[in-house]
Order: structure tokens, then C-alpha cells, then sequence
């Protein structure tokens, strides 16, 4: 086997140089209008748009090159269902605290519910057919999900983790892979979070204990990898 390394931080990503198309995920998570468009979920809590639409651009890049390259492309969406049957009453309570209730009307449709126009994926990153979409009720992308069987069946071992926001449902889903034994790096570009110092100390976290989740790199430094 021939390696490959994408420059990262604290450790050159991935931790044995096994880097190729067909063992590698580029997962981009909740790239929705309820968290980064006008009328959605984090607009009508109040939070800055600037700060979760940042990535778009760099994953924009990074997706077209990854697609045209034949690596894996999985897109998750947060939303709940139409009944929400599947929506703890705790959740409810607080999203309406903050004056964003889950399942309430608003300006891009019922609020984080399944089929709703805020709960779609945006259409500068709109999944292309064959790319799997998972549909999660939580913040990690493996809780009450088929992405774990997914990724066994496929084969894919590395997950290239970025999308919205890097402090809640970004760092849920690597802690949750890393301790399923995958191999994860977040592009730190590539995320955003409702609060600046919060995206900054997510990242600090992942670089602890040598690397306690995964490492960090970006997106510049994984297209020189990859060209
Ligand atoms: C949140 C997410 N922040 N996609 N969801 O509630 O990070």
C-alpha cells in the first residue's frame, strides 16, 4: 500500500496512511435552512448567519473535488417527524425557551420538521442521486440511524467530517465515530458554529490528548493531499 497523508493537526490524518477513495467518507452534516437560511431554526433563535454559512463556500470546493475524485459523499439532515412522535418533550421545551419552538410554524415552515422547506439541505449543496442522506432526530449522526451499517457494508473506514455547527452536531457525530473505531479528521474551514469562541474551543478539544476524537486540518491542506 502506497501512503497518503493530509497535513493536520496534532497528527498527519489518517493515523496509518490508509487515505484512498474507497475506504474514505466525505461527511457533510446539516447543511439545512434551518440552520444556516433566512426564517430557519437558527435565524429565528436570533444567532448570527454569517457564522453557519462561512463553510458553505469551502465545502462547495472541497464536495466537487471529492465527487470528481469518486470518494464517498454522505449528507445528514436534523428534523424530526411530521407527527413528532420522535421528538423528546425536553428538546420541545427548551427550543421554545429560546423562541424557536421544534414543530411550531415559522417563517421557512414548521420548524426542524421532516419535509418542511427550513429541514432541506441547501441547494448550493444539494446531494447528488446515490449520495446517502441521513435523516437523524438528534445531534449525532449514529444515535437512532442506519449510518454505521452504511459505512460497514461500503467498506469506508475514514470520515472527512464538516458541516453545522462544529460545537453540537459536527463534534457529537466524531465523538461518536471515533469511539466506533472510525478514523476522523475535521476541516476546521469547512464547519461553523452559532458562536465564534464556541467553534474555536470544539476545535481545541479534538487536538487534546494527542488527538482525543480524531485530528483537524482544512480544506486547502486536504486538496493539496489529494491532487
Ligand atoms: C444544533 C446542529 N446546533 N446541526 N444542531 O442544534 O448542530
Amino acid at each position: 500500500m502506497s501512503e497518503r497523508y493530509i497535513d493536520a493537526d496534532p497528527y498527519r490524518w489518517p493515523f496509518d496512511g490508509d487515505l484512498r477513495p474507497e475506504n474514505t467518507a466525505l461527511v457533510i452534516i446539516d447543511m439545512q435552512t434551518d440552520f444556516c437560511g433566512k426564517g430557519g431554526y437558527v435565524d429565528q433563535m436570533g444567532y448570527d448567519l454569517s457564522l453557519t454559512r462561512a463553510p458553505m463556500e469551502p465545502i462547495r470546493r472541497t464536495l466537487a473535488f471529492m465527487r470528481e475524485r469518486g470518494f464517498h459523499i454522505i449528507h445528514t439532515r436534523e428534523g424530526h417527524r411530521p407527527d413528532l412522535s420522535d421528538l423528546p418533550a425536553n428538546k420541545r421545551w427548551r427550543s421554545r425557551q429560546i423562541g424557536a419552538g421544534i414543530g411550531d410554524p415559522g417563517p421557512a415552515g414548521k420548524i426542524l420538521v421532516r419535509g418542511e422547506p427550513g429541514w432541506e439541505i441547501i441547494p448550493e449543496l444539494a446531494p447528488l442521486d446515490g449520495e446517502p442522506i441521513i435523516d437523524k432526530p438528534g445531534k449525532g449522526s449514529f444515535c437512532a440511524t442506519d449510518l454505521d451499517l452504511i459505512l460497514r457494508n461500503q467498506g469506508i473506514r475514514n470520515l472527512i467530517l464538516t458541516g453545522i455547527t462544529t460545537d453540537v452536531c459536527v463534534h457529537t457525530t466524531m465523538r461518536e465515530g471515533n469511539d466506533r473505531g472510525y478514523e476522523c479528521v475535521l476541516l476546521e474551514d469547512c464547519c461553523g458554529a452559532t458562536d465564534a469562541d464556541n467553534h474555536r474551543a470544539a476545535i481545541q478539544m479534538i487536538k487534546m490528548q494527542g488527538g482525543v476524537f480524531g485530528s483537524v486540518s482544512n480544506s486547502g491542506l486536504l486538496l493539496e493531499a489529494l491532487q
